[in-house]
């Protein structure tokens, strides 16, 4: 005859080992994971040097995934909140002046800009022929990564505009934008949707007057959708590519994407 196996209630005792050997059991496993997670990680090669801040090759995958994420919500039917003018600060905030510093000469009147064609072609256009074009003026919150913001106002030509005139189109086919100060001390890259989105503009004014030097004489570029750090102040080249171009501040670390 079966005896039926009665199972016995764990004492106390019992009861506080067999705990104690799970979570022993359960941190001894997530601790060799994480572990050999950091070891992969740490291992891991660098990413190509250069264009961004030098993270491991997962992490950046990881970011750029992140940015195709952001980047899909992107759309040139979304527009940057406008304001009416008399919101606009009077007294523009100055911020920094890397490549248009005070001290070094510049002639703004001997500038013009230097538009390099990938197929290595060449042109160069004067603040004349580029302030013939239909003017846009745009009133919105320049936001800086360094946690201010101010209303601003600001007239030029829309880079949309400006490439049907000059007939680059054939560029815009290219993943990226370029731009870089006459001396080549700052410099931003641009993904093509941003750089072609209707309110980004190639600026001469700021409320009502031509750039003084300290906001980017003769020309500067004003992108709302993204970080002030990508308004590069003072346009000295244009080029286009499908590689990223080289970018100041995401080569030290911040984010190449800069979208708000
Ligand atoms: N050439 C150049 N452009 C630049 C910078 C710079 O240092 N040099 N700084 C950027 C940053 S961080 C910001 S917030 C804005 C500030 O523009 P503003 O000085 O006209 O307010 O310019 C951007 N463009
Ligand atoms: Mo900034």
């Amino acid at each position: 005859m079966k005896t039926k196996k009665v199972k016995k209630p764990l004492t106390i005792d019992q009861k506080i080992n067999r705990r104690n050997f799970i979570s022993f059991t359960a941190f001894t496993v997530l601790a060799a994971g994480a572990y050999g997670g950091w070891r992969w990680l740490y291992k891991s090669p660098n990413e190509i040097a250069g264009i961004t801040g030098g993270a491991r090759k997962p992490l950046r995958r990881a970011l750029n995934k992140t940015e195709l994420v952001f980047r899909k919500f992107f759309s040139n039917n979304h527009l940057v909140k406008t304001y009416p003018k008399e919101m606009a600060a009077k007294r523009v905030r100055v911020n920094s002046d890397i490549g248009i510093e005070a001290n070094k000469k510049f002639d703004p009147a001997a500038w013009k800009l230097e538009v390099k064609k990938q197929s290595g072609e060449t042109l160069n256009i004067t603040l004349q022929e580029i302030m013939a074009l239909p003017k846009t003026e745009i009133v919105f919150d320049f936001k800086c990564v360094e946690g201010w913001d101010q209303i601003s106002h600001w007239a030029g030509v829309k880079f949309s505009d400006f490439i049907d005139h000059f007939k680059l189109n054939d560029q815009t086919q290219l993943a990226y934008v370029g731009m870089e100060t006459p001396d080549k001390r700052y410099y931003v890259g641009l993904d093509m949707p941003s750089a072609m989105h209707p309110q980004t503009l190639l600026a001469y004014e700021v409320n009502d007057k031509l750039l003084p030097l300290q906001h980017g004489a003769p020309l500067r570029l004003i992108i709302p959708v993204k970080y002030g750090i990508k308004n590069l102040k003072r346009i000295g080249t244009i080029t286009f590519s499908n590689q990223r171009p080289r970018d100041y501040w995401a080569e030290e670390g911040y984010d190449y994407y800069s979208g708000l």
